[in-house]
């Protein structure tokens, strides 16, 4: 009894002198909670705090991300010309694993990044461009670059495993086919790689070009913060309900085209369903007829593909998961459609039919 009173002494100790210290050198950064606060945990506990409680975590979170930005945002790399005429695309990617990031308010989480953010950069390439990835891993932990796509065996990102601490790989191949296409480190425990957050999107598109569109990226994901194999947050380019507080600005009768991947681990399905509309969907993108005209879709992981529609009528209009446990753990988003009579998209949505 005397035993464990001393030891809880000690460890209560310890956690007083690391709290202070923590606050002498970051007191700027802290975030003081000062209202006393009851929290039921996922197993049903009842956590009370006291208030006034130090959250050191905040100063370490190491990942700057913004969702709106990334939505629009496509990388096209170094571009090149070869003696050939064929345009190359160099890109530099680089893997680290000990990136803290707040996943949402107050819950930090372990992610591994492609160049510093999870999802990594979206590189887009056009068809038969020469593609070149000098990839370093300045992780803790081997890690590779896997593209979809047609490539030489010794690119495909599985068996050249990249060492930790600087190690380096240039993948090097033809873009193609036409499409969205993930890449993924393919290193094992692959179901860890990924769900921590190694993983982006690679576009491919067709020379003659798309119709002018105004075009994003969404990737579904999900982040497993407590360990049991099960999602605690979902979201479209990882912040759960980010598009809901930050509605994503469209104009009436503009062509959108949205180039969506679902890479969500440990569930079978995701989907998207988009509400007072449908739209054209082309799967994998590497068709220009689309597939279907619903407001619907549904994806397991990996499968991604190319929706275009547009919205005749202003005003707010959810986008989300259809699994309900999804939406309501953070995958829903509001697309905000200002009127915008004298726009009109130059193709409008035919394009493919
Ligand atoms: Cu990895």
């Amino acid at each position: 009894m005397e035993k464990s009173r001393t030891r809880f002494m000690i460890i209560s100790m310890s956690v007083i002198i690391a709290a202070s210290t923590l606050y002498f050198v970051f007191s700027e950064g802290i975030d003081a909670q000062l209202e006393e606060k009851v929290f039921v945990t996922h197993t049903g506990g009842i956590v009370k705090t006291t208030g006034e409680i130090i959250d050191p975590l905040y100063v370490v979170s190491t990942v700057e991300f913004d969702p709106m930005e990334y939505l629009r945002e496509f990388n096209y790399g170094q571009v090149s010309e070869l003696p050939d005429g064929t345009t190359l695309r160099e890109f530099t990617i680089i893997a680290e694993d000990d990136k803290v990031m707040e996943i949402s308010p107050g819950v930090f989480f372990n992610v591994w990044t492609f160049n510093g953010t999870v999802p990594g950069p979206t590189i887009r390439a056009t068809e038969g461009d020469l593609v070149r990835i000098n990839f370093i891993n300045n992780g803790a932990k081997s890690h590779t670059m896997h593209f979809h796509g047609i490539h030489p065996a010794e690119m495909d990102g599985v068996f050249e495993i990249v060492g930790p601490g600087g190690g380096q790989f240039t993948y090097e191949f033809e873009a193609g086919p036409v499409g969205v296409h993930p890449y993924h480190c393919h290193v094992m425990p692959l179901e860890e790689h990924i769900a921590r957050g190694l993983y982006g999107v690679y576009i491919v598109d067709p020379k003659e070009g798309r119709p002018a569109a105004d075009e994003m990226v969404m990737v579904l994901n999900g982040f497993d913060t407590d360990f049991d194999t099960e999602n605690n947050f979902y979201a479209a380019n990882t912040i759960p309900f980010y598009y809901q507080h930050h509605p994503i600005q469209i104009n009436t009768n503009e062509l959108i085209r949205v180039y969506v991947m679902n890479i969500v681990e440990f569930d079978p399905i995701n989907n998207l369903h988009l509400h007072g509309n449908l739209y054209h969907y082309y799967p994998t993108g590497t068709d220009t007829v689309p597939s279907t005209y619903t407001d619907m879709i549904t994806l397991s992981q990996t499968e991604r593909g190319i929706i275009e529609f547009e919205y005749e009528y202003p005003g707010k209009y959810l986008v989300h998961a259809h699994k309900v446990e999804f939406s309501e753990k953070g995958w829903v988003g509001i697309f905000l459609v200002k009127d915008n009579p004298e726009q009109k998209s130059q193709t409008g949505i035919e394009y493919g039919t």
